[in-house]
């Protein structure tokens, strides 16, 4: 047998999913267009045309799926607040059965011994602010602040820990740079307002939630960054990914001061919309916690032609997911202790936000599903924090991503990341074999610390 490595005592286990993935129910009760409703419809841009307007259908079956999560014995739950739910055109009227929505289901979760993890933009813009620019106009960083107001008022009295953003990066750079994702804008490297917009959004958040005595995290999406070779080159190259990916999301919340891109020559367009004062706002409250989303390392090597600073290299000689991402599960100890030496005393406590792949996975006759692959990605994944606890990381927190088979944004459903496998047409659950690997090493965490 394998002698892992433990886990401290109180490490909190959960799973994460995402509104407009799961939800469903896209024109119900009140809610407003979301950027997701119109991109989705946008010929060629999902696989299949597939879009989320029934997904998972969990606003009419989150009580089922919180009883998958309560047989998981799970500690927490991250789902996300959408947005256009709360308030249909981004700002002004309030639509209080959106709200209530969130009201159910949180009470529902603390009724299993649930603790609720909300975040509040996991890249569901109401439409209405897209059509105002979005998150280039500086506006939508103030709209998100009194949206948060709205839902912690709400909830607050019952949710202590909140995510303010779900990686920063990926939604500027699917988002505005390549146009892979909602809204669909391809501004290359003049998307670089929306890494200051949404900081901006969160530090204005943050306050509001800070001033109500709660907890504030943020979910980025890092990953450690290592060059092709030794040459010089590939070396500068990968800096500039690293300076890009990971520090221009981290830096400012951390040390409240950006990377210097023009090291690089690409900082001007984000130089041209930081004022005076917003660097406090952005580190101003603090974290109480760093989330970390981590699905693979990445390796750069120097651009083949001008335009970009560095060129993605493919990482050879080990699996990759159903999704063809590579597996090292070994990147997320490396980026752990990596966070720790790069920012010191100033790294708050650590929690996985989100972590897993896609696997091709099919209900046998028998009513199984033999996901086996996912098993394994996620036990060297934890074995990872494992080592990075030991090394002396503080990381308080594992959410698997995710719950169920859902919206995989592009890839509509043709990429499988659940525990629980969903027949998208009868919306049939089947839970998975890493479900009941799961909820054993959770069961079995536990009992070792006597909890
Ligand atoms: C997250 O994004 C999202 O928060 C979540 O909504 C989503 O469903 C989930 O992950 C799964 O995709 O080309 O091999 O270098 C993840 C962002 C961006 C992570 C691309 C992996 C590079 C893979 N991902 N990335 S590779």
């Amino acid at each position: 047998m394998v002698n892992r490595l433990e886990l401290p005592a109180g490490f909190r286990w959960g799973v994460s999913t995402a509104s407009y993935q799961i939800e469903g129910a896209v024109a119900e009760d009140g809610r407003g267009r979301s950027v997701w409703d119109v991109f989705a419809e946008r010929p060629g841009a999902v696989k299949d045309g597939h879009t989320g307007r029934v997904a998972c259908d969990h606003y009419h079956r989150y009580g089922e799926d919180v009883a998958l999560m309560r047989e998981l014995g799970l500690d927490g739950y991250r789902f996300s607040v959408a947005w256009p739910r709360v308030v249909p055109e981004g700002s002004g009227v309030v639509n209080a059965a959106g709200l209530d929505f969130y009201d159910r289901l949180v009470d529902e979760l603390l009724e299993a011994g649930i603790t609720p993890l909300p975040t509040l933009f996991h890249w569901d813009l109401p439409q209405a602010l897209e059509e105002r620019g979005g998150w280039l106009e500086r506006d939508t960083a103030y709209r998100f602040a009194e949206y948060a107001e709205i839902v912690a008022d709400r909830l607050g009295d019952r949710v202590s820990a909140w995510i303010t953003l779900n990686e920063p990066f990926v939604h500027m750079v699917y988002g505005y740079a390549l146009g892979i994702h909602a809204p669909g804008r391809t501004l290359m490297l003049d998307s670089l307002p929306v890494a200051h917009h949404q900081l901006l959004g969160h530090g204005l958040a943050a306050s509001v939630l800070r001033e109500r005595g709660r907890e504030v995290l943020i979910a980025n999406n890092l990953t450690p960054v290592q060059p092709a070779s030794a040459d010089p080159a590939d070396v500068a190259a990968a800096e500039a990914y690293d300076a890009l990916h990971n520090r221009l999301f981290t830096d400012p919340l951390l040390l409240g001061r950006y990377p210097d891109l023009s090291a690089y020559g690409v900082g001007e367009d984000l130089d041209g919309c930081v004022r005076e004062g917003d660097l406090e706002l952005v580190s101003g409250p603090g974290l109480d916690g760093l989330g970390v989303n981590f699905y693979n390392p990445t390796r750069i090597s120097a651009p083949a032609e001008p335009g970009l600073p560095f060129a993605e290299s493919p990482i050879e000689g080990v699996p990759r997911t159903a999704f063809g991402w590579p597996v090292v599960p070994d990147g997320l100890r490396e980026l752990l202790v990596g966070l720790r030496e790069r920012y010191g005393a100033a790294l708050p406590p650590i929690v996985i936000t989100e972590n897993g792949c896609s696997v091709a996975d099919e209900v046998a006759p028998d009513g199984t599903v033999d996901d086996r692959f996912r098993i394994d990605y996620l036990a060297g994944h934890l074995d990872a924090v494992a080592h990075a606890v030991a090394e002396g990381v503080d990381v308080r927190g594992y959410y698997t991503w995710s719950l169920l088979d859902n919206y995989e944004w592009a890839e509509g459903f043709s990429q499988r990341f659940g525990l629980v496998h969903v027949d998208f047409e009868t919306q049939r659950r089947t839970p998975k074999a890493s479900y009941a690997w799961y909820r054993d090493l959770i069961a079995a965490h536990r009992a070792r610390h006597g909890g």
